[in-house]
């Protein structure tokens, strides 16, 4: 997985970057390993197993080969009965030149490098990349005699990337062998759920005028490209939308992340409710999203709790893609930010605002002032950021969660957290920065408590794997949690 050796005596066609992965990431496979084995897979960028691959260790300490064996018909390897010690291990087939990862520690039963995302407690990095734009090679493209920005369909989309943190300050490129590099896309931004539930971190990808992308996070390292077959690459009339922002938390209170999407007039703002099994029903319709958002373009979104009644809130930053768009079109250019109200019955109302149109873009969220209420700031193109102060009625109880790891990344990101009321209500959110478009919100982990006082229980599963429960919590407070 770290330092890719590619042959640079290869042409660029030929050359071929080997990956492993030590299948030893999670707790209940370090309890069934011995304490002296170093298992894998190989497999190539795509993730198609190789078999009959030369797989060998070296004891870096003494630079003798400990064992040189073949990957199996399913391309995994099994070394049992190592000694403790710094192993390297180097992988080749037929004679190409081979992938090498060093410095495999087997101390204590554990291998000190598992490869599951963000479960080896420390942050990995997910680039999200739009399209290759050359400026000497920039069409002038016109509706009428208007300038206009030229449609997506005139630049050729990216694949995304993903860095591994090295747990040194810097990280390997890890795009190929992950997976996330053999789909190109035109993504505009990335939302972190685990949409199966299997307890590993997927990445949702909203891609501008192409197929959204899900990627599944396999484990071992790798992910598996699911939008098609989840239901999320295209909205139920078979269209892949101009997707911007995106946003995955439960709405409806069944623990399952659902998906809001902002995308260009004419379109609608996607929502999908994730009804298991691995797959999304677009209800962008029948949740009244669609004739709330079918005239507007938006950009930054968030799925939050705006009135603290505990269903979480749609907020959507809109603005036209075109600032002189109103000389080839009877739409407006500057339009108002959108919040659209769960109504809990599966219907959404569309909150009057009276906040003045602009060309808003970017939207971060976070209690500014510390009053349980989630505020907003949106930038706006041409002028200063707006400033969205939550003065939504203090009637209901709330409940903000900050959490610190300690198996886990620091802050906590990816934890999820199911919070139970006093009168049984349920509800769950997720720690995440990544929220909407080309925007960072808060890390803390905020919950509308209605009418419930308190909460009866707390439970925290942790990305380390750890679980926690707390009882009888008090509400109207941030609450700092430290992992067990
Ligand atoms: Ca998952
Ligand atoms: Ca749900
Ligand atoms: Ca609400
Ligand atoms: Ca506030």
């Amino acid at each position: 997985m770290d330092g890719t050796e590619n042959d640079r005596s290869l042409p660029l066609s030929k050359k071929v970057i080997w990956w492993f992965a030590i299948a030893a990431g999670s707790a209940a496979l370090f309890a069934q390993a011995t304490l002296s084995t170093i298992r894998g897979v190989v497999a190539d960028p795509s993730g198609a197993v190789l078999p009959g691959a030369e797989v060998t260790l070296v004891d870096q300490s003494t630079s003798v080969t400990a064992r040189t064996l073949q990957s199996a018909a399913d391309g995994s390897f099994e070394v049992p009965d190592l000694r403790s010690g710094t192993y390297r291990l180097t992988v080749s087939l037929k004679g190409f030149k081979r992938y090498v990862a060093d410095d495999l520690r087997l101390e204590a039963g554990q291998i000190r490098r598992d490869q599951d995302y963000d479960q080896d407690g420390w942050l990995d990095l997910f680039v999200v990349r739009y399209v290759a734009w050359d400026p000497a090679q920039e069409p002038p493209c016109t509706v009428g005699k208007s300038r206009v920005y030229c449609h997506p369909r005139y630049y050729e989309g990216l694949p995304n990337a993903l860095y591994r943190n090295n747990r040194d300050g810097t990280f390997t490129d890890v795009s190929l062998p992950s997976g996330i590099a053999g789909h190109r896309g035109k993504g505009m931004s990335v939302a972190f759920l685990d949409f199966d539930a299997d307890g590993r971190l997927d990445a949702l990808v909203a891609n501008d005028t192409v197929p959204n992308f899900l990627f599944r996070n396999e484990g071992q390292g790798r992910f598996r490209e699911v939008g098609l077959s989840a239901g999320i690459a295209f909205n139920d009339d078979g269209r892949a939308l101009s997707s911007m922002g995106a946003d995955a938390r439960d709405i409806d209170n069944d623990g399952r992340e659902d998906i809001f999407i902002t995308a260009n007039h004419n379109e609608t703002f996607p929502l999908f409710r994730n009804l298991g099994r691995g797959l999304f029903a677009d209800i962008t319709c029948p949740s009244r999203v669609g004739r709330h958002t079918m005239a507007y373009t938006g950009w930054g979104n968030g799925i939050f709790d705006f009135d603290n009644n505990g269903r979480k809130d749609l907020f959507a930053a809109r603005g036209s893609i075109d600032a002189n768009l109103e000389e080839f079109s009877h739409r407006k250019a500057k339009q108002t930010v959108q919040v659209l109200v769960n109504r809990g019955d599966g219907r959404f109302d569309d909150l009057p605002l009276t906040t003045r149109p602009a060309m808003h873009r970017g939207a971060a969220f976070a209690d500014f002032d510390g009053d349980g209420r989630v505020d907003a700031v949106v930038s706006r193109a041409g002028e200063t950021p707006l400033v969205l102060r939550n003065t939504s009625s203090t009637r209901n109880h709330w409940l903000a969660l900050r959490l610190r790891g300690r198996r886990c990344n620091r802050d906590g990101i990816g934890a999820m957290i199911r919070v139970t009321g006093a009168s049984g209500a349920e509800q769950w959110n997720r720690v995440t920065t990544a929220v909407g478009y080309a925007s960072s919100s808060d890390r803390a982990v905020h919950f509308g408590m209605g009418a419930d006082g308190s909460a009866r229980t707390i439970e925290i599963q942790w990305p380390s794997g750890s679980r926690q429960t707390l009882r009888d919590v008090a509400c109207d407070r941030y609450l700092a949690v430290d992992e067990p």
